[in-house]
């Protein structure tokens, strides 16, 4: 038994998923250690602030950080368990890039002393637990995956699955699936988790949790590419796709989502390839990819056919982020339309409206014909908007439309 160290949980990775989970643990009166290789994450920690943007977040991270409960380090140290929680970023193969998952095991490897817990959070492949398991006894083959030992170490897979926006809500409601590589693996986490979680645990092994995980989003991506290849079939049959979804889901068994600019965001539109790539049955998750993928092409084809037979000069382009009321603009199609449109349409004037940014990003900010701009900027002096964004601040039109082309691909105005 280790006698030195005070810390319950490490956490390593302190983004959207482990500082919240961190701190969750820490408001449960766990002493967190959070690790991350980003000393501005680490310093803005440490001192109670949060990085980034999530409704309610601040006051719970300054709150655990006051009381001395979560502190954070670019290194790590002994601890009961371990939370991994880095990038599981997808290779242009569509396989997992693990270095991520790897380094952090090298890091567990120096440290670790027998009767640690490991859990993975990181959406990973089918079998990736498992693989950590070996990494790690590699490195350590004094340590066993037997249990009941000294030298015993104990995974399991944990995925999050918090929506981003309402992380607050649901990190301690939602249900949660935990699979261990063995059953004392399994008991061992779910008596962490249950430190803060007020849904059910739900248990399993390691790798139908991982398949977990990918299904529930790859759910989500399949039908929402129902919904897109729904708007592209109204586009091209003059039926408004809004209306018909809306009349079509007050069927007792139909719940149709809802279209958009394309799929963003690090998880719907990434992991679904984790199952693709890991085997060749995948095909409705295959073409649901490819189906939400394109679709910023045909809203890139929609605004220059506008732009074309209007001659417009000006367009303004409502919303950048990858979903409605976030900050965040990974994978974001919003971003890449206005990008591809600024870039292709040098003699156009774009305006740019986010209000969850303050500078253009990416190479947006270096095209002169875009300016980010207020939304009251746009009510005179643009030919065409093309809202992607269903923010709330755009949820009412803000002037008389008019005389505008109006291309709203979130059924905003529309409906
Ligand atoms: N979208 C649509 N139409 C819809 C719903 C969403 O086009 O009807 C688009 C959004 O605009 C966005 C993308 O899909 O670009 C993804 O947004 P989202 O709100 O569906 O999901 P995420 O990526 O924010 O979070 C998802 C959640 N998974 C599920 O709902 C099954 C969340 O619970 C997971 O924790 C998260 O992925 C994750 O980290 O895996």
């Amino acid at each position: 038994m280790r006698a030195t160290t005070a810390i319950n949980v490490s956490v390593i990775g302190l983004g959207y998923i482990g500082l919240p989970t961190a701190a969750f643990f820490a408001n449960a009166g766990q002493q967190v250690l959070g690790i991350d290789t980003d000393p501005r994450i680490v310093d803005s920690v440490n001192d109670g602030v949060t990085p980034f943007d999530e409704p309610g977040f601040a006051a719970l991270l300054q709150h655990v950080v006051d009381e001395g409960l979560l502190r954070a380090s670019a290194t790590l140290e002994a601890a009961d368990a371990f939370v991994i929680a880095v990038p599981t970023p997808v290779r242009k193969d569509h396989r997992l890039d693990d270095r991520y998952i790897r380094s952090a095991v090298s890091s567990i490897a120096r440290v670790i002393q027998g009767g640690e817990l490991v859990v993975l959070e990181s959406t990973s492949p089918p079998g990736t637990t498992s693989e950590m398991a070996k990494y790690l006894l590699s490195l350590r083959p004094d340590l066993t995956l037997e249990s009941g030992k000294e030298n015993s170490v104990y995974f399991a897979y944990c995925p999050e699955r918090v929506i981003p926006g309402g992380i607050m809500r649901e990190m301690a409601s939602n249900d949660r699936v935990i699979g261990g590589l063995n059953s004392a693996s399994l008991e061992r986490a779910r008596n962490l988790y249950k430190t803060f979680v007020n849904g059910s645990i739900l248990g399993t092994d390691a790798k139908t949790a991982e398949m977990a995980k990918l299904t529930e989003n790859s759910y989500r991506d399949v039908n929402i590419a129902f919904a897109n290849e729904l708007s592209l079939i109204c586009a091209e049959n003059g039926v408004d796709v809004w209306e018909l979804i809306e009349l079509a889901n007050h069927h007792p068994r139909v719940n149709i989502l809802e279209p958009g600019p394309g799929v963003g965001g690090h998880c719907i539109a990434v992991d679904p390839w984790f199952i693709v790539s890991s085997t060749k049955q995948a095909r409705l998750i295959e073409m649901a990819r490819r189906v939400n993928d394109a679709k910023p092409d045909f809203v890139v084809r929609r605004v220059e056919d506008s732009i074309a037979s209007t001659s417009a000069k000006t367009v303004a382009i409502l919303g950048l982020t990858f979903k409605a009321n976030v900050e965040d603009l990974r994978e974001s199609p919003a971003l890449a339309i206005a990008e591809t449109l600024t870039s292709d349409h040098p003699d156009v004037h774009f305006l740019i409206v986010e209000p969850h940014v303050e500078v253009l990003p990416g190479t947006l900010g270096s095209h002169s014909n875009a300016d980010l701009v207020d939304l009251s900027a746009i009510e005179e002096g643009c030919e065409i908007i093309v809202l992607l964004v269903d923010h709330d601040e755009f949820l009412e039109p803000v002037s008389d439309l008019n005389d505008k082309v109006i291309l709203d691909f979130k059924g905003v105005w529309s409906s």
